[in-house]
């Protein structure tokens, strides 16, 4: 599948729970184009549902696997995924090493994922085909206990976690802490943890994130508002050969995996 669809088809599954990314994208383009420096997914390292099972449908798109990151708190590891193209979205996609996790936490994903057929992840559509599996309120809360992103996706499913602006390319916007100022007077919350600015020039990478959206969703015994997808924000720094950094920070990208934790 042509790249331009996949970003299409998370585009417009990630509106409808994050209505605030239309609303920043009038804020920050004043109507411009705005061009996104990369998305993130998430996913469990259990057999058949890995994060190079959910890259090589980009890999299918031309994309190339760059380079690994791992978040030994969190229990995450990560690739990115980079195209030849400048302006196509870089792919961030993560999974949780769930062998590492309790026996508890790992036996409530296993029952959460009994009927769950690993073969739908060998079609792109997978990317955007959100929770195909039951949970409770009662386990998603269980899960919260051991792991926000565990809980994140056992609730939330295959979906983008986050689009991310470049600031590089907005023509009214000259710095990261100018966006951050417009963002924070038209009323969002930003991420904090590790500063409202994670990353400096030096590591040739600042990034920023709102905290998640709220939206609404059935549990099987309830429904309830718990924290969806956020806008990220990110402006590069050439290098000494003079060429934009393209890959990621593992301590930034440590702080911008809790935009979804409960605030
Ligand atoms: C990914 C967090 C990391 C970045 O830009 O460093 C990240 C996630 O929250 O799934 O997106
Ligand atoms: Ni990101």
């Amino acid at each position: 599948m042509q790249q331009q669809q996949i970003f299409d088809a998370l585009w417009h599954q990630y509106l409808k729970v994050t209505p605030s990314a239309q609303a920043i994208h009038q804020l920050l383009g004043h109507g411009h184009e705005i061009i996104n420096d990369h998305i993130a997914l998430r996913t469990l390292n259990l057999p058949g549902m890995g994060e190079a099972v959910l890259g090589q449908h980009f890999i299918d798109a031309g994309f190339k696997q760059a380079d690994a990151y791992h978040f030994e708190s969190k229990k995450l590891r990560a690739h990115y995924y980079l195209h030849p193209d400048p302006k196509v979205p870089k792919v961030f996609i993560s999974e949780l090493c769930v062998d590492l996790l309790s026996e508890q936490t790992q036996a409530l994903l296993a029952k959460l994922l009994q009927n769950f057929d690993v073969k739908c992840l060998s079609e792109p559509s997978v990317l955007w085909s959100g929770r195909a599996w039951e949970i409770s309120f009662t386990d998603y809360q269980a899960l919260l206990n051991e792991s926000e992103y565990a809980a994140w996706f056992a609730a939330w499913g295959y979906r983008a976690n986050h689009f991310t602006v470049n600031v590089n390319q907005l023509p009214n916007f000259d710095s990261l802490e100018q966006v951050n100022t417009a963002l924070k007077a038209a009323g969002y919350q930003l991420n904090v943890g590790g500063g409202e600015i994670k990353g400096s020039p030096e590591v040739l990478l600042e990034q920023s994130a709102t905290l998640a959206d709220e939206a609404r969703i059935s549990f099987s015994d309830a429904e309830h508002e718990i924290p969806s997808c956020f806008y990220e924000f990110a402006r590069r720094y050439p290098n000494d050969s003079g060429k934009l950094y393209q890959g990621f920070v593992a301590a930034s990208a440590d702080q911008i995996f809790s935009s979804t934790n409960a605030r």
